[in-house]
């Protein structure tokens, strides 16, 4: 195997997605009940046992350095490691301009290593990857770069990189977000177009040979999308990766990737967990999902008085206390607190939460530590949450982290 070297983009703002990420970036938003987004690529690069990882950070990092240092320090005399990069101003007195910018920046570090490959990776998608396989298709096709893809509906191609291919896989045009009635769909079936995933595998020389062409484009953003790979595609083997080829071990279901930008998907991809087949599952012990787990006791459900405890199609993290109460279709992150008589259905709490009795919650997603007064109701009459809440346009409510609700001061 050839030697590789992996950099992970972690450093974006995720406007989308706020107010979760009013005070933490995109990649370390709580995703799952135990995890955070980041944790899916980290995964994916661990389990191919690629444990040579650069993450480059910029925007609100410190609860991301939090939870890097807590669950991914490598502590190894062998030659690897999970280290975490600020964005330093190397390249002049500006932060990323693009993503290509933000490797541009730190290519001293790709320079100095002795790798053939070089991964780049975006750090908010949930999927599983066998990395080694796109590696080995790369080095089959004797590609210069090459680009996951998944096939997705034409509406949104407006999200994504959108990539046209010939028979062989070659890369023979590439849109960044194009608008819709412009996406190239694919031959033979208008209702979709191919959609990059954000990840690419270089050679490490003509990355570098790039990356410095670009930075001397005083027209160009520095972005992979925009820039780096329409202008690489014309000159190089680029090629396209097609991920429902990827094979996870004990796994045969479609392949599940998801893009958390909005708070419409971020809650999706949560309920995508619950359903009675999950549509990705966190189960297969030849995939395990490693994350930071707080000492925390055991989730305790317990009946009071008239109230019992019913919990269905819910994930509940440790550290729980629920006493009476009923969670249905739920993702609960570590010590959730609930009191008798409240119900929570369709909602995500992202952890550290409590919730008095009686409240009614529904389709909400809650960031960390809130407090929620007796008999709240949120989600059930969205025209008064619009006046307190962030309401998705789909009508999910978002509470900010730390807010208290329904107390007098
Ligand atoms: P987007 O996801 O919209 O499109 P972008 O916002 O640039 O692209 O983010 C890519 C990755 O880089 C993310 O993981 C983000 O966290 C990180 N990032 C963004 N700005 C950064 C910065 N300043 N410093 C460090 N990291 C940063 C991209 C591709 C599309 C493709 C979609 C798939 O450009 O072609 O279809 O991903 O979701
Ligand atoms: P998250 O909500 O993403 O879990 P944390 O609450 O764990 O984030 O905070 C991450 C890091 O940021 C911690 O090191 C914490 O000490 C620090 N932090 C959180 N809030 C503040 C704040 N208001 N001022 C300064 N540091 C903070």
């Amino acid at each position: 195997m050839a030697k590789v070297l992996s950099m992970i983009l972690a450093g974006g703002e995720g406007s989308r997605l706020y107010p979760l990420t009013q005070s933490r970036t995109k990649p370390s938003v709580p995703f799952g009940g135990s995890y955070r987004l980041i944790d899916c690529v980290l995964n994916n690069f661990v389990n191919s046992d690629l444990l040579r990882i650069y993450v480059l950070t910029q925007f609100k990092s410190q609860s991301l350095n939090d939870h890097l240092r807590k669950a991914w320090e490598l502590n190894s005399f062998t030659d690897t490691f999970i280290d975490a990069i600020p964005a330093q101003m190397n390249k002049g007195k500006h932060w990323y301009t693009g993503t290509a910018d933000a490797i541009y920046q730190n290519i001293q570090f790709i320079e100095a290593d002795e790798a053939e490959i070089v991964c780049i990776f975006g750090s908010d998608h949930i999927y599983k990857m066998d990395i080694r396989q796109k590696i080995e298709f790369h080095k089959k096709k004797k590609a210069t770069l090459t680009v996951s893809a998944i096939r997705l509906p034409k509406e949104q191609a407006y999200h994504f990189g959108i990539i046209e291919v010939d028979v062989n896989g070659r890369m023979i045009g590439f849109a960044e977000k194009p608008a819709v009635e412009d996406a190239k769909t694919i031959p033979g079936d208008p209702d979709h177009v191919l959609a990059s995933m954000g990840n690419y595998i270089f050679n490490s020389v003509a990355l570098q040979k790039e990356l410095i062409r670009d930075a001397e484009n005083e027209h160009s953003s520095h972005d992979f999308g925009k820039d780096i790979i329409p202008h690489l595609l014309k000159t190089e083997e680029v090629f396209v990766y097609d991920f429902t080829t990827n094979k996870i071990p004990n796994e045969d279901g479609e392949s599940y990737w998801r893009d958390v930008g909005t708070i419409e998907s971020y809650w999706e991809a949560n309920m995508d967990l619950i359903k009675a087949t999950p549509l990705i599952s966190f189960y297969n012990r030849a995939w395990p999902m490693h994350t930071y787990y707080p000492a925390l006791p055991a989730a305790n459900f317990q009946n009071h008085d008239d109230n019992t405890c019913s919990i269905r199609k819910s994930l509940i993290s440790d550290g729980a206390l629920i006493i009476g109460a009923t969670v249905e279709k739920s993702v609960l992150g570590f010590n959730c607190f609930l009191d008798e008589g409240t119900n929570v259905y369709q909602s995500v709490l992202l952890g550290d939460t409590k919730i008095g009795k009686n409240c009614e919650i529904t389709k909400t997603i809650i960031d960390k530590d809130v407090e929620i007064a007796d008999g709240v109701k949120i989600g059930i009459d969205l025209d008064n949450d619009r006046k307190r809440f962030t309401v998705s346009d789909e009508g999910i409510v978002v509470i900010p982290k730390g807010a208290r609700i329904g107390f007098n001061s």
